[in-house]
């Protein structure tokens, strides 16, 4: 009966303890990460993701070594006149998943190193700011697709940056 119980508290706390590892590393969740493909010297191209912070969180940077430079840009529109700009930081709150698309906020690959090929898998990292100001750091590979959508169509930076 003592040895019963005394495998049943351990099993309890060896899944808090695993509870509350989990909460304390997994803050900030990517998910489906992708890259549009582009045809040969193409200078550029656009990378889109959903974030998801388990805190108040900024999104402040993303880097990637197929580009020299990378940025977060936004759409939106004025007075019917659509525009496109760089941001400063994304605001992630908390619990709140932010769609990265190429309608709202989108990560600008600007100055490619080369061709990137449908099928590709392209390095991303994420610097993200919690509401303790504490810094994280998220690497994806996001794999990279054909434009096929109506609006990555519609939607052209080689033209516009
Ligand atoms: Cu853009």
């Amino acid at each position: 009966m003592n040895a019963l119980l005394n495998a049943v508290s351990r099993t309890l706390l060896v899944s808090l303890l695993a509870g509350v590892s989990l909460s304390a590393v997994a803050q900030t969740r990517v998910e489906d990460p992708w890259v549009r493909a582009t045809v040969a010297g193409q200078p550029s191209s656009g990378a889109f993701m959903r974030i998801t912070a388990d805190t108040d969180s900024t999104l402040l940077s993303v880097s990637s070594p197929v580009a020299k430079d990378v940025q977060i840009h936004e759409m939106s529109m004025t007075n019917d006149v659509m525009r496109m700009g760089p941001v400063d930081a994304v605001p992630l709150p908390a619990g709140e998943t932010v769609a990265l698309d190429p309608d709202g906020y989108h990560v600008m690959l600007m100055g490619l190193n080369g061709q990137i090929k449908e099928g590709d898998q392209v390095p991303l990292t994420l610097t993200v700011k919690n509401a303790e100001g504490e810094t994280e750091v998220v690497n994806v590979t996001a794999p990279a697709r054909a434009a096929t959508a109506p609006m990555d169509m519609a939607h052209d930076h080689g033209m516009t940056h």
